[in-house]
């Protein structure tokens, strides 16, 4: 087609069309965009960051702060990578009206992180969570019921993998269950990639958020505990403002707390480690649309509001931090 890809916003696309409009940003604006493969999926795909940045450093002559988002890390979130997509459209097709944020840091954005399990949701299993890697021959992985299933449960849930408080709480440690937190930290090669990548850059990494669905929710770290971060009120102060902004495009309301208490207590998450582990300040869970309505199953229609009103919280909070 004329437009050089296949992305709409109208409806949810597969794992290749989103790469595909990668690689027409890449092209059409060689400037302001990189791709770069950190790594492999279980299955073979490639995982794919864009890039997006006017130079490392401001007119200054300072090193520029850098942003990290990550979409799709449980499959069947499918608002995840689409909001994502939006995002890095904002960004680079719609510069003119975010320059300052664009300008201000360098946007590092991986789509879609369990490529394996979002594939195999538009395919086989609409409400998989998982990755989709095979620990069968793994002891730690063998369990009773991984035995009377008759095949080896597959995957892992990617937002339990990570090496900070691993498999402490809230996370199983059976195979068959949903958020079995993997035979090891880091056994997921997704989640081991994206650690790689934000740990050669956690100097430089200010803002990391990572993007779930649903529930309408900023949450805040720790996970793996009650007890408060000692910063907990600063990225409380951030938070609200990026609620806030959301809340102004057309109405939606986010809470906004710490994650144990909105939700439960669950270990060895990745905003938990961005924190704990990397170092990063700031760090969020953002629980996208809806309150329960559709769930997992969010109609299309609802890409570009929820995109339209993330966006605005992405901006608000980039402002706030990264672009003083
Ligand atoms: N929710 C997150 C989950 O991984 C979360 C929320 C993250 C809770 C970290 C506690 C700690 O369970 C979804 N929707 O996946
Ligand atoms: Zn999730």
């Amino acid at each position: 087609n004329t437009k050089g890809h296949e992305m709409t916003f109208k409806r949810y696309h597969r794992y290749l069309d989103m790469l595909k409009y990668l690689e027409f940003l890449s092209t059409k604006y060689p400037e302001l965009v990189d791709m770069i493969t950190i790594g492999k999926s279980s299955l073979g795909l490639p995982l794919k960051v864009i890039k997006i940045s006017t130079g490392l450093r401001t007119q200054k002559g300072d090193i520029k702060p850098a942003v990290w988002i990550d979409g799709g890390m449980h499959a069947r979130e499918w608002i995840s990578p689409a909001v994502v997509m939006y995002t890095i459209k904002q960004l680079v097709e719609n510069f003119n009206v975010n320059k300052k944020i664009v300008e201000g840091a360098d946007w590092y954005i991986l789509p879609v992180a369990n490529p394996d399990g979002y594939e195999y949701t538009h395919t086989i299993d609409r409400l998989w969570r998982k990755t989709r890697s095979n620990h069968e021959s793994d002891e730690a992985a063998r369990t009773i019921s991984s035995y009377l299933f008759g095949q080896p449960c597959r995957g892992v849930d990617m937002n339990r993998n990570w090496n900070f408080h691993w498999g402490e709480t809230g996370a199983s440690d059976d195979p068959c269950q949903e958020t079995y937190a993997g035979p090891r930290p880091f056994s997921e090669p997704e989640a081991r990639a994206i650690s790689d990548f934000i740990m050669d850059r956690k100097d430089r990494i200010k803002l990391y958020l990572t993007m779930h669905a649903y529930s309408q929710m900023w949450l805040v770290p720790w996970g793996y505990t009650n007890k408060k971060s000692k910063d907990f009120e600063d990225l409380l102060n951030m938070g609200r403002k990026a609620v806030e902004a959301l809340s102004r495009v057309s109405g939606t309301q986010y809470k906004l707390g710490h994650s144990t208490q909105l939700l439960y207590p669950a270990s060895g998450g990745s905003d938990d480690w961005a924190k704990g582990a990397a170092g990063i300040k700031y760090a969020y869970t953002v629980e996208l649309r809806d309150d329960g309505t559709y769930g997992f199953l969010l109609p299309a229609s609802e890409i570009m509001p929820t995109g339209r009103e993330t966006f605005a919280a992405i901006k608000a909070i980039a402002k706030a931090i990264v672009c003083k």
